[in-house]
């Protein structure tokens, strides 16, 4: 099964994403993935805004020597490539007019994407005002849609649709004091054949529950697990629960 077939597969599965930059140190590294192996989480995204080369490698390097789970690239820029990814997310910047995060970025990596053996998915990447300036809009230099313009987060969603996006993927930026709007997420869901990833701000295992109700396929967790490696065992409860549901969207 390619992992874009994963992603579509089931509502509700978790990514942990990992910063390298706030990853520094190995052994913290491995707890936290065999934790997260333990958990049973779907994914591990790796990558951030300001991340080197040899940081993401080393990072899904010793993901990999310790977990099978799928490792996908979570790119800030066109340099964050590791060829022992199983994917990257080929983020197009659609929510922005900056044509570095449109095109630019990749057509500095084309080629060596092109020859690594990565899973590419085209990624319609939409960031959306989560109440605060958040590194994304920063370093993009990129406005997020306004949280309650959701009639503009819906025309975003589709034209990326109709251009050709596998996914969507809305991003309230690391860190938000809001997560995206759920109600966007039901709209989307109900419009576009597409899986949908969500991040941003998700803090609860009652957002998690929220945005899987609402149709999310993935829903990423960044600083909460950084911040209480312990929300790993909520999670745990949340997926082996789920699990035992009949999911309505399948
Ligand atoms: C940001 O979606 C991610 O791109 C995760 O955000 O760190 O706030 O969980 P958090």
């Amino acid at each position: 099964m390619t992992v874009l077939e994963q992603i579509s597969k089931q509502t509700g599965q978790i990514a942990l994403l990992i910063d390298p930059e706030k990853s520094v140190d190995k052994s913290p590294l491995i707890e936290l993935v065999r934790k997260a192996d333990f958990a049973g989480i779907h994914f591990f995204f790796v990558g951030g805004s300001t991340v080197h080369r040899k940081d993401i490698e080393r990072v899904v390097s010793i993901i990999k020597q310790h977990s099978e789970i799928p490792v996908l690239l979570f790119p800030g820029a066109s340099h964050q490539l590791s060829a022992e990814a199983d994917a990257l997310l080929f983020l197009n910047l659609i929510s922005g007019r900056n044509p570095d995060f449109l095109i630019g970025h990749h057509v500095q990596c084309a080629e060596e994407v092109l020859g690594m053996n990565l899973e590419v998915i085209p990624t319609g990447y939409i960031l959306i005002d989560g109440g605060k300036l958040t590194s994304v809009a920063y370093v993009s230099q990129t406005t997020p849609i306004p949280r309650e313009q959701l009639s503009i987060a819906r025309q975003t969603a589709i034209a990326g649709h109709l251009m050709g996006q596998r996914l969507i993927y809305f991003d309230a930026g690391s860190g938000a004091n809001q997560h995206v709007p759920t109600a966007l997420v039901k709209e989307i869901k109900a419009t576009l054949p597409s899986p949908v990833i969500v991040g941003g701000g998700i803090r609860s295992v009652e957002a998690v529950s929220e945005m899987q109700q609402a149709g999310a396929n993935v829903i990423v967790i960044g600083n909460k697990i950084e911040e209480d490696i312990d929300f790993l065992l909520d999670l745990r409860s949340f997926i082996r629960n789920d699990a035992s549901m009949p999911n309505p969207n399948l």
